[in-house]
């Protein structure tokens, strides 16, 4: 218990701006994961009681795929960095940030991974794929054949990942460039496609930053909602919040409160 302390106090707190209290809203009710304005209630109530599971530290991985150059790094380094300068990762020569949040006073991170170029060849070793809890699909919102490629990377990751449980976003990028009528022409097509793949829809600009912080909120929100329902699911058969008592006066039987709570948590 000492060890497990001191190892949670080395960790400087999570900073003020991924400090996530309430479920952000999605980017359009036409392609979206769901619509509900808050947190799943069996989350918010665990999530109030401290029962999330997975003690201390609870981590997603997130990969990121999609065409060369449609601004799958940028996209990263705007979030994570907070800069535009597409040679951060060539020159650090990293698999993934490691991006921390709090989603409901609860410590979650996010492993989000980028390619280092080898889509170039669409040949990406399976261990990037392996073991995502979310899948972002990335566009170029001014090339349409990036989009019709988007089909072909999430068939390659779905290789790797339970297609049942792994969550999808499809993200427009590069809306700076585009006329508000070009860029309407696009997403309806991206919507159809959300759609069809049960994809969360977004657009952003790693440029101007324009719904970047509010997209991967969201993925974190997700992932972590969907995290803690598993957990929850999995521990039902056996609820760590029974108390077993010792009734007395009723000739040294046990008495457990598990009835009860099987009945009312239906
Ligand atoms: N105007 C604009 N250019 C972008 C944006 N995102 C990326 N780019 C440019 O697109 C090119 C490819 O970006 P990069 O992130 O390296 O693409 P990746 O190959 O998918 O990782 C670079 O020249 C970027 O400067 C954006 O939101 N707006
Ligand atoms: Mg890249």
């Amino acid at each position: 218990l000492r060890a497990h302390g001191s190892a949670m106090s080395v960790l400087p707190p999570v900073r003020r701006d991924r400090v996530i209290p309430a479920l952000p809203q999605c980017f359009s009710k036409d392609a979206a994961l769901h619509t509900k304005d808050s947190f799943h209630p069996k989350v918010k109530t665990a999530c109030q009681e401290q029962r999330t599971g997975t003690v201390g530290f609870k981590i997603s991985k997130v990969i990121v795929v999609g065409d060369l150059a449609v601004g799958k790094t940028c996209l990263i380094n705007r979030f994570c960095k907070d800069t535009f300068d597409k040679n951060y990762k060539a020159t650090i020569g990293v698999d993934f940030e490691m991006e921390r949040f709090e989603v409901l006073g609860v410590p979650f991170s996010l492993q989000l991974w980028d390619t280092a170029g080898q889509e170039r060849f669409k040949c990406i070793a399976s261990t990037y794929y392996r073991g995502a809890q979310a899948i972002i699909i990335v566009f170029d919102v001014n090339d349409v054949a990036s989009l019709a490629h988007a089909k072909q990377w999430l068939e390659d990751a779905l290789k790797e990942n339970d297609p049942a449980t792994v969550l999808l976003f499809l993200v427009g990028t590069k809306k700076d460039l585009s006329s508000p009528a070009q860029y309407l022409l696009i997403e309806q097509d991206a919507i159809t496609l959300a759609k069809e793949i049960k994809a969360e829809y977004w657009a952003v600009s790693a440029l101007t930053g324009e719904n970047v912080k509010e997209f991967f909120f969201r993925v974190a929100s997700l992932t972590f909602e969907a995290n803690v329902l598993a957990e929850l699911e999995k521990s039902g058969s056996r609820r760590i919040g029974d108390v077993v008592r010792i009734n007395s006066s009723s000739s040294n039987t046990y008495v457990t409160s598990k009835k009860k709570q099987a009945s009312c948590c239906q």
